[in-house]
């Protein structure tokens, strides 16, 4: 199915996470397992991930069900990564950013302006990165499918004023999801972030909490930011992903031939939700300004020079160690 620009913003596709003719196979179920994630019904990841169970489901013969709740239904991103880790949830999608919390090296994809393009992004994620991040998760007693999911090149929004270099960003109230790095980056850049899980993020822009916010198009067109900002200021300040998570124990529950089925189907459907949250990207500029939001380039470098000035680089690459950086540096070339 190709998830287009049409099914999307009308909405349709959300359609397709209506009770699934799997109830069927609920009952008998001998694995009942739970997915959450903090995005909007009609984002790729959603759409993918229905085509996703119904596909375990039927290539298991209904054994393993996967139980699928979206756009923060089971609570905050901390909230479900907290179930994550206990168990009261099986699978989860988080931005390694905010693993970071508990997996500190998950966060060094978000780098500022580390990836110039997505053959930077997959060949660092699919290939010695991945890996590298992947074993760290493994540590936590959490297992990573091989292919991370794609969020996008984040973009900043603002209800007050276009961002053209880093001095339009001095002492602004910018949200910022839960997360060390993103924190460091925005003060490096003269900012007074503030964090707010994804949950809370439209009432707190609505309600003038924050001013602004950074996300890439598919989110702020999704999630309907575009409704309480009016300025979208393209930087490509950041790639970021969605790690597919399981709990260690739910795992190894599996039987091995089951889970290789599922993560068959997880690693694949992570593969077409990539092509899709990267079209949208590519293209969602011409539908939220015809829905008011005002766009501007701006000046990449200017931001790079402030976080080297401000000695970023340099201090992430201390927290990281010189292992991680070099593998990072291996497909980004020099950053610090
Ligand atoms: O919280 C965000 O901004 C989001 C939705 O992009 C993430 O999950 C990192």
């Amino acid at each position: 199915m190709n998830i287009t620009r049409r099914k999307l913003l009308t909405g349709a596709g959300a359609g397709a996470l209506a009770l699934s003719m799997g109830r069927a196979f609920a009952q008998k179920a001998e694995f009942k397992y739970k997915y959450a994630n903090n995005l909007p019904v009609t984002h790729p990841m959603n759409l993918r991930a229905k085509e996703m169970a119904d596909a375990i489901r039927a290539e298991t013969k209904g054994r393993v069900d996967i139980q699928i709740f979206p756009n923060n239904q089971l609570g905050s991103d901390t909230d479900m990564l907290s179930q994550l880790r206990s168990g009261g949830i099986e699978f989860f999608t988080l931005s390694g950013l905010i693993l970071s919390t508990l997996v500190p090296a998950a966060s060094i994809n978000g780098i500022g302006f580390a990836f110039a393009d997505y053959d930077q992004v997959w060949k660092a994620m699919d290939g010695d990165l991945g890996a590298y991040v992947r074993a760290q998760i493994a540590k936590a007693n959490l297992v990573a499918m091989d292919k991370i999911w794609d969020n996008g090149f984040r973009q900043i929004t603002t209800s007050t004023k276009p961002i053209l270099t880093p001095a339009d960003l001095k002492g602004m109230k910018l949200r910022v999801p839960p997360s060390p790095l993103w924190t460091s980056m925005f003060e490096a850049l003269g900012a007074a972030p503030v964090s707010i899980n994804f949950a809370e993020v439209y009432s707190a822009l609505q309600t003038k909490v924050v001013e602004g916010q950074e996300n890439p198009l598919a989110i702020i067109s999704t999630a309907k930011l575009y409704e309480v900002q009016k300025y979208c200021s393209l930087t490509n300040h950041m790639w970021d992903g969605f790690w597919f998570l399981a709990n260690g124990r739910a795992w190894e529950r599996l039987p091995a031939d089951l889970r290789a089925i599922v993560s068959k189907h997880v690693n694949a459907a992570g593969v077409k939700e990539r092509v899709d949250v990267a079209e949208l990207n590519a293209t969602l500029q011409k539908d939220l300004a015809a829905k008011g939001l005002v766009f501007n380039q701006t000046k990449a470098d200017s931001f790079r020079g402030q976080l080297r000035k401000a000695g970023f680089y340099a201090q992430w690459k201390a927290k990281y160690g010189d292992e991680a950086w070099a593998i990072l540096e291996r497909s980004t070339g020099k950053l610090a």
